[in-house]
């Protein structure tokens, strides 16, 4: 069984208490993936020291060579692909063809950053003086805090440590301690690709220990964070005391509509897609499907019929289509909310049990699960779930559709399945989502692409595409006088 490490420093080390933490295979919990140090505040010191010494040298090397490391990174990604993409599904549990999907998504963002190396670019503006040039560029923070989730282990990470490298900044890492494994392969390839001693650190540990030891630091300039809306808000609240720089990616309760005009056949490959691909738990995932009154029975029934067809298995078998939950947490959240739901007077009409039988009696599985007859106030209508849990809701016009997808606290991702070619463009007006997919399920951003939500799902940021460098580097204003005299802007009129 493999002992893994913290890297501080320019070296790989242990928590200096000697603590430990295993980490078991969520679709066969017999299996150790590996034993991690359970680091604390001290080791987060550490970090943020070497990491605050190493910006010093890193803020100095051309974007363009940063740009050429992380092309690199690329590179071993796509050597690496099929070994990460098995290690990270015996991690947490998704499939392999999902899992090979994360790590191309990492690949994907490494050479999009690579090129911004090449751009970063800022203005040029005229001065209202004579002999005066303008110019805004964009320079590096600091040390910035990345704080990552387990159902994304490479994809997320990678959009955060990426352009916060490219953009000049150096990186303390706490990855998920349900995904540490897939997180330390990051860290290495990041240094066989050239990455300086102490720019990358990872430490290894609890959120409430090393996560919030990150933020709370005094020397750590910015937070990227990706997970609850509840740990979110603390995370705000603490970062707000230096007024650091924040990025919160937090929850979701993501709707499908599918409209009595749709192409129901991919509606419905649309929604098994959404709602139980990797097994629901993704922030994008569909957890509420909005039907159209008249294609409201015939939909469900044809839904139904292909859920209780999902083979339900390890991750690494190449029948399987949904894998186990992540942990026993989170199966037992899942199983709660079918309680509530049925309590609330929802009906069960697929699933909504823990998942039994050959080869799954030692993982966390749970049977995908459709509610129908659910109204917007029920509480599995409104709170995230996490987990293969789909909400089904009937609606009378587009309208009401609309309404009922935006009655949520969150906004991250939306669909609707139609051929209203008006309908389509109402909803990308009126929906309030940071993400909308026409005859799309919920899921698939491209890591080109925005990435983020508005409500409660986040706090304005966003992530991939363009947009993220924006908050992993700083304007700086230049004025440029070559008049050879003082010149006294808004007053030498
Ligand atoms: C997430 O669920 O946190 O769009 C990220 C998607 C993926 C990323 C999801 N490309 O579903």
């Amino acid at each position: 069984m493999k002992k893994y490490q913290n890297y501080i420093n320019g070296k790989w080390v242990d928590a200096k208490s000697g603590k430990t933490f295993e980490n078991r295979n969520p679709a066969n919990w017999d299996e150790v993936v590996g034993i991690f140090p359970k680091s604390s505040k001290e080791e987060v010191d550490e970090a943020v020291k070497a990491a605050r010494t190493a910006f010093e040298k890193w803020r100095l090397v051309p974007a363009p060579k940063r740009g050429d490391i992380l092309k690199t990174v690329g590179d071993i990604m796509v050597r690496r692909k099929e070994e990460v993409a098995m290690l990270m599904t015996r991690e947490m549990g998704k499939v392999l063809m999902e899992t090979r999907g994360d790590v191309q998504e990492g690949i994907d963002t490494a050479y999009y950053a690579a090129s911004e190396g090449r751009r970063l670019f800022g203005h040029t503006v005229p001065s209202e003086l004579s002999n005066k040039f303008n110019m805004s560029i964009r320079v590096p923070i600091g040390v910035a805090g990345i704080v990552t989730p387990w159902n994304f282990p490479m994809a997320i990470p990678t959009w955060k440590i990426f352009p916060a490298l490219l953009c000049g900044n150096t990186v303390v890492f706490k990855p998920a301690s349900d995904t540490p494994a897939t997180a330390t392969v990051l860290v290495e390839i990041l240094l066989e690709a050239g990455v300086p001693e102490g720019v990358v650190n990872i430490v290894h540990g609890g959120g409430s220990e090393v996560g919030m030891a990150i933020v709370d630091h005094p020397d750590v300039d910015l937070v990227s964070f990706t997970g609850s809306t509840a740990v979110g808000k603390k995370i705000s609240e603490l970062a707000s005391k230096n007024l650091k720089r924040v990025s919160l990616e937090l929850g979701g309760k993501n709707a499908q509509i599918v409209m009595d005009d749709a192409d129901l056949n991919l509606a419905l490959e649309g929604v098994l897609w959404g709602a139980f691909g990797t097994t629901g738990q993704r922030c994008t995932a569909t957890s509420r499907l909005i039907l159209h009154e008249k294609i409201h029975d015939q939909f469900v029934s044809m839904l139904v019929e292909r859920t209780k067809k999902l083979r339900l298995g390890d991750g690494l078998l190449p029948p399987t289509d949904v894998g186990p939950c992540v942990n026993e947490g989170q199966r037992n959240t899942d199983h709660s909310y079918v309680e509530i739901g049925l309590k609330e007077g929802a009906k069960l009409v697929c699933g909504g049990n823990i998942a039994t039988g050959a080869g799954l009696d030692k993982g966390w599985f749970y049977q995908p699960t459709i509610f129908t007859g659910v109204t917007p106030n029920m509480r599995i209508a409104k709170e995230e779930i996490f987990g293969p849990v789909l909400s089904v809701i009937k609606i009378k016009s587009l309208d009401e559709a609309i309404n009922v997808l935006n009655d949520t606290i969150y906004g991250l991702s939306s669909s609707i399945y139609t051929k209203n070619i008006n309908d389509a463009f109402r909803a990308i007006r009126d929906i309030k989502a940071g993400i909308t997919y026409i005859n799309g399920p919920t899921i698939g951003a491209e890591a080109h692409m925005p990435f983020g939500g508005v409500k409660q799902t986040g706090n304005g940021h966003r992530e991939g595409g363009w947009t993220v460098f924006e908050f992993f580097s700083e304007w700086k204003a230049v004025y440029v006088d070559y008049s050879g005299k003082l010149q006294k802007a808004q007053i030498d009129t």
